[in-house]
């Protein structure tokens, strides 16, 4: 099973969009910045237990001179992260418009999550977890509060959204098994009915390995 998936960085300028990916994928706080229209950040996680892996591609906007690009990106994404900083408010209103852009332009419902960013900054702060949340309920995104600067919460965040994508994975492993667990077993030769067998094995460490994947 290939497992591949790209995931939008999507929220105000500043709110941290690249400090919680640098932070997620090379550990480290506030680089240079780049100049480029779109950036992407590339994930390999090995399954636990299997010899299968998942690949991850991130991306976010830098510059919105850049339309064609980001039309053309939008295209395959297969999970959003809306992201606004907790210590601006406008950025946190400008969600809505964030949301209907990303429903204009991603044509299949996709999973997303909303981060609120830099809660290290708790004397800046201006929004409230509860009023995030209760957004977040209503456009039905997990809410998580994250410090690319602390690293609080950063690969918890990363993991809700791998969680996010790999539901509905599971959903078709469990359809194949049940698909194969239906194949009529009388005249088949023991050999294949061993093969069916070890590929129902297969398929359920498969699943246990995807569950294992966003726990820590
Ligand atoms: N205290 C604190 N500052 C942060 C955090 N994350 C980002 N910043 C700061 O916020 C500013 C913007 O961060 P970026 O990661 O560049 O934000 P961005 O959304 O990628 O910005 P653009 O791509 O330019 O729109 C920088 O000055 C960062 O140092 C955080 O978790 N805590
Ligand atoms: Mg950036």
């Amino acid at each position: 099973m290939k497992l591949k998936y790209k995931i939008a960085l999507v929220g105000d300028p500043k709110v941290g969009k690249s400090n919680l990916l640098n932070r997620y994928i090379d550990g480290i706080f506030n680089p240079p910045p780049s100049r480029i229209g779109v950036k992407f950040y590339q994930k390999t996680v090995q399954i636990p237990g299997t010899n299968e892996e998942a690949r991850f591609l991130f991306w976010e906007m830098i510059n919105r001179r850049f339309q064609g690009i980001i039309e053309q990106h939008f295209k395959s994404t297969s999970g959003v992260i809306l992201i606004f900083d907790t210590t601006r408010r406008e950025t946190f209103d400008n969600l809505t418009y964030w949301h209907d852009e990303i429903k204009g332009r991603i044509k299949n419902v996709v999973p997303g999550i909303l981060i609120g960013a830099k809660m290290d900054l708790v004397d800046q702060r201006v929004v409230s977890t509860k009023e995030a949340q209760e957004y977040a309920d209503k456009i039905k995104y997990a809410y998580i509060e994250t410090s690319a600067k602390t690293n609080h919460n950063v690969t918890k965040a990363f993991n809700f959204m791998i969680r996010e994508l790999l539901i509905p994975e599971k959903a078709k492993i469990d359809e194949l098994i049940n698909k194969i667990k239906k194949i009529e077993k009388d005249g088949l030769k023991f050999t294949e009915e061993f093969k069916i067998l070890k590929k129902i094995k297969e398929l359920k460490k498969f699943k246990e390995g995807l569950n294992k994947l966003y726990e820590d």
